[in-house]
């Protein structure tokens, strides 16, 4: 179907704390990247995106912080919506669930579906606190899990053992608001009935096999196991207030909620439209949302499918006349040097602290988590592949590619556009694969095949680099000119070329390129030639677009993962007071003559691997600052190879060789034991005892 307009949005985030490479990951960037390209298309397209401000998570974080739930909100949706910005995520706008249009627009939409008799309603009974006198959201209810035990499960979920719960089933449930344990009361909300509406959400379903596989297949997962009917309003003194008789104390369901925040952004936008340009004074919200002709995308995160090709279509083809989503593109998720990424653990790479560190270095990580993205499986993001990543290819291929060619030409030609002269069948030949490469990475682009798309374009630059590798103008600067001023041409055509087709993907270094080259507003369209440059143009001043990133500032952020390792390691439950006195007893006396006998040194983890079939040792190499060597040690237990990349250890250095398992170990590291037996590295606090530093 060919569509007029497009409406694509990107999942609302909670309003509850910072963003980090897993937001961007799974959802943003490539919402962006596609947007960025339908721009370039010419299309017309709406992005939409906001906070989501109400549901238990913000409550939650509120009482956390000892503040009000507004005050969160304010905080984090700044917050949030600068490093959207900062890394060049081009939403049309990013609005808020907790302003004026959405509460009535969301209102307005639940009397709708009221006056319909879409509802049903019922009576159940709920965990209630008598202290704290209200009901309780199932976060704030914890209790034993019956599964396996874990005393801190929640009410919905038990982290520990990964299992679905409701609260009722929780053993010794307790109240987290008083401690107490909650008692169960009657009350009624209102729910859509899913059951009922299963066949015609099956039909829609139906129609959409073209999904992704992981999207069309949790539908059907779902649709498997039976739709239930699903409360829509909650008891609960934080969101939209439920707009009907009898529902005092009662607000919206923030799933209900939150999707119709794409519409109420798309009014709000629409509005400043309006105002900002007399032309579009005849421009309509419903357009977006209405017209048959509108193709609407939703970009999530895997977590989130359920509630947009479910619940929210549902609730869409339930009010009537809205169009229903044509694709949802979600993403996997991003894990952090092998681990899961956890805001209670600051296991994280949080994006506000990435602009610091590096700055003017948006699209290394663009490029990264691009390259990288989990559109598949889980994937795994680790800081020696940014930096690889960024020196192997962003510096080493595109970087070079195009510094070269303008460097060349300031050199040669002032830098003023040659005219080419005859060209080979060589060059030909080249100027045909390239005209391939727009073709490619639409197609990529628009089966939403991101990691795929963006190959091609380093395929490109890596096709020019070779070109310019092959030819060598540089060696025939005083003997051929007119082979140089062709070589130099066609190369420079090619990094024109790039400047398009790489804007979806590094919106500021495309900017950047074509500042350099003096070239400004093409299209996709333009890149199906290979003469946009045309001689006599003068370019931009050369500069380069991307810098090698050094091994210091790569540890700098391992060794902020590592502190957050071990000050999470620290929070856990300290050991009673017997295991405290089961401390070892101190040792005899020795002399210092004893005690400088060993030569203790400070060195650097630089690779470590579990040694096959034990459970206990990892194979380390370590820099020593004298040497490096292999340490065999029983620290498998506590530490993963992949997160001690880059720690410092103390290691007796002395100590005379012993084979383990056939490796022949070469020192130990000196760890500290606690009372149960637990490891952790000794390790100098300050950063400027490098290897080899003398410990005594
Ligand atoms: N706020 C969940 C999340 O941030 C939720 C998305 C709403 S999209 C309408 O993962
Ligand atoms: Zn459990």
């Amino acid at each position: 179907m060919n569509y007029k307009r497009h409406t694509v949005t990107a999942a609302l985030p909670y309003a509850n704390g910072p963003l980090h490479i897993g937001h961007l990951a799974g959802c943003y960037l490539p919402a962006d990247i596609y947007v960025r390209y339908l721009r370039l298309k010419g299309d017309d397209v709406i992005f939409i995106c906001g906070s989501d401000e109400h549901g238990v998570p913000i409550t939650i974080k509120a009482k956390k912080e000892g503040i009000t739930p507004q005050q969160v909100v304010d905080k984090y949706h700044k917050l949030m919506g600068d490093t959207f910005s900062d890394f060049g995520i081009s939403f049309d706008i990013y609005s808020r669930t907790s302003g004026k249009v959405h509460h009535e627009t969301a209102s307005d939409f639940f009397k709708t579906l009221y006056a319909k008799q879409i509802f049903r309603e019922e009576v159940t009974e709920q965990y209630y606190d008598e202290k704290a006198k209200q009901f309780l959201a199932d976060r704030y209810i914890v209790g034993t899990c019956p599964k396996c035990g874990n005393e801190n499960a929640y009410g919905d979920q038990c982290e520990k053992c990964g299992t679905s719960l409701s609260p009722t089933e929780l053993i010794n449930p307790r109240s987290t608001l008083s401690g107490e344990k909650p008692v169960l009361k009657k009350t009624k909300n209102w729910f859509l009935p899913l059951d009922k509406m299963q066949p015609d959400i099956e039909r829609y379903i139906e129609t959409h096999k073209d999904w992704k596989t992981n999207v069309y297949g949790q539908c059907k997962s779902w649709l498997n196991q039976g739709l239930q009917a699903r409360a829509m309003t909650r008891d609960l003194d934080w969101g939209v207030k439920v707009p009907v008789e009898g529902a005092e104390g009662k607000v919206l369901y923030v799933w209900f909620d939150a999707p119709i925040g794409y519409i109420s952004a798309t009014k709000e936008l629409v509005e400043e439209k309006r105002k900002s340009n007399p032309q579009s004074k005849t421009l309509d919200w419903t357009l977006y949302w209405k017209d048959k002709e509108t193709r609407l995308v939703h970009f999530i995160g895997k977590d989130n499918i359920v509630f947009h090709c479910i619940i929210f279509p549902a609730m869409l083809m339930a009010h009537g006349n809205y169009i229903l989503p044509d694709n949802v593109p979600a993403n996997e998720f991003l894990n952090l040097e092998g681990d899961k990424i956890s805001t209670s653990r600051n296991w994280a790479v949080w994006l506000h602290e990435y602009l610091i560190d590096f700055k003017n270095k948006q699209d290394v990580l663009r490029y990264v988590l691009c390259s990288n993205a989990p559109e598949t499986k889980d994937n795994d993001f680790t800081w020696k592949d940014f930096q690889a990543k960024n020196n192997n290819e962003l510096v080493a291929i595109l970087g070079n590619f195009v510094n070269r060619t303008l460097v060349l030409t300031e050199k040669y030609y002032n830098g003023i556009v040659p005219e080419a002269d005859t060209l080979t069948n060589n060059d030909l030949a080249l100027l045909d694969e390239i005209l391939q490469f727009p073709k490619k990475i639409s197609s990529s682009l628009d089966a939403f095949r991101f990691r795929e798309a963006l190959a091609e374009l380093m395929n490109m630059a890596r096709a020019g680099n070779k070109y310019l590798a092959d030819n060598e103008p540089w060696k025939m600067a005083s003997t051929n000119d007119a082979r140089v001023r062709t070589v130099m041409n066609i190369s420079l055509q090619i990094a024109a070329n790039l400047t398009v087709l790489m804007e979806p993907f590094l919106p500021h270094s495309a900017k950047k390129l074509s500042t350099l080259l003096n070239l400004h507003n093409l299209k996709w369209s333009d890149t199906n030639r290979t003469d946009l440059l045309k001689p006599g143009h003068k370019l931009g001043k050369a500069e380069l677009l991307y810098d090698k990133i050094e091994d210091i500032e790569i540890e700098k952020q391992i060794q902020k993962l590592i502190d957050s390792k071990k000050m999470n390691d620290s929070q856990m439950p300290q050991p009673a007071a017997d295991a405290q006195a089961a401390l070892q007893q101190p040792k005899p006396d020795i002399t210092f003559d004893d005690f400088s006998k060993m030569d203790i040194r400070v060195g650097t983890i630089v690779e470590a691997e579990r040694v096959p079939k034990t459970d206990k040792l990892l194979k380390l190499t370590i820099d020593t600052g004298i040497d490096r060597r292999t340490v065999v040690s029983g620290i498998a237990g506590f530490y993963n190879p992949e997160n001690i990349i880059g720690q410092k250890v103390s290691l007796l250095v002395n100590l005379a060789p012993r084979t383990i398992k056939g490796i022949t170990s070469q020192g130990m590291i000196l760890m500290a034991e606690n009372s149960n037996g637990e490891l952790s590295f000794v390790s100098p606090t300050k950063q400027n005892s490098n290897n080899g530093s003398v410990i005594k």
